[in-house]
């Protein structure tokens, strides 16, 4: 059996009671995961973006997750936790290439293949989708380059986009691996920083794009998938299953526009939607 999760977006603690809920309610959840869908083994995937790092200082926010990390780190040897970083928690690659075999989760990575029930499965957060439907910039270099920045910008609040622009443009390493630069730089990043409900429902309508992009079976070539592959994703916080495209949308954890705790299923090779209590 596989668990999937998705946009949990563990908060700073006591930042306001509902997030404050939605943590607590997180962790009762992974108990209930470890005694009872996967007590006898499996797979746990947390599909991106658990944790967000984007302005705040990272130390900090994985000292406040200490809970969870203490619940992931504690499934036993037969249930695998795989940790597919989303754009806020991007770093997470990052730092696990610098601890290497000492960090807690084994697997982190971009994109993980499961099979199950004899199906395959493809699990990844998603953000390659919304850089594809951007009209106007779909460099992933640049957006995992800018989303890593983000994870490292700290508590500056005030840390607007174009100065973390000048940050990375005064880096001639990166530059060199990005092929091509926006004509409106500032415009580019500042529209990558909006919250998910404008850059996904406002006047782009990104959230339409990258479902059609999910469900294309071009996908093959610009997601790196195989073709009988079963797409699993999340990201814009709207969960849907698609049997015939072979894809499904996990939703997120009581973040809008989702209103209750969703996450999803994979038993016999069958994907079920789930919510918890
Ligand atoms: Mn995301």
């Amino acid at each position: 059996m596989i668990v999937v999760i998705s946009d949990v977006h563990l908060a700073e603690k006591s930042k306001d009671t509902k997030v404050e809920k939605d943590d607590r309610e997180f962790l009762e959840f992974l108990n209930s995961v470890k005694d009872n869908q996967l007590s006898e083994g499996g797979d746990l995937v947390i599909l991106g973006d658990l944790i967000d790092f984007w302005r705040r200082d990272f130390a900090k926010a994985l000292m406040e997750m200490e809970d969870v990390v203490s619940v992931l780190t504690s499934f036993k040897d037969d249930v695998k936790v795989h940790y597919v970083v989303g754009n806020h928690d991007y770093y997470m690659l990052k730092l696990k290439e610098t601890l290497s075999e000492r960090f807690p989760f084994k697997n982190v990575a971009e994109h993980v293949k499961l099979q199950e029930g004899g199906k395959k499965f493809f699990f990844t957060h998603g953000y390659q989708l919304e850089v594809l439907a951007n009209p106007y910039y779909k460099s992933l270099t640049s957006y995992k380059c800018f989303a890593e920045h983000l994870c490292l910008a700290g508590d500056d609040t005030g840390n607007a986009a174009s100065k973390l622009w000048d940050t990375i443009q005064s880096s001639k390493s990166i530059l060199e691996r990005l092929q091509r630069v926006p004509s409106d730089l500032n415009k580019a990043f500042e529209s990558m920083m909006e919250g998910p409900d404008e850059r996904l429902y406002g006047r782009h309508k990104a959230a339409l794009t990258i479902d059609n992009l999910a469900k294309s079976r071009s996908r093959a070539v610009y997601m790196g998938m195989e073709i009988d592959e079963f797409l699993i994703f999340g990201h814009t916080h709207m969960p849907f299953v698609d049997e015939e495209h072979r894809v499904a949308n996990v939703g997120s954890w009581n973040k809008s526009p989702c209103e209750d705790y969703k996450y999803m299923v994979i038993q016999d090779g069958l994907v079920k939607p789930a919510v918890w209590r």
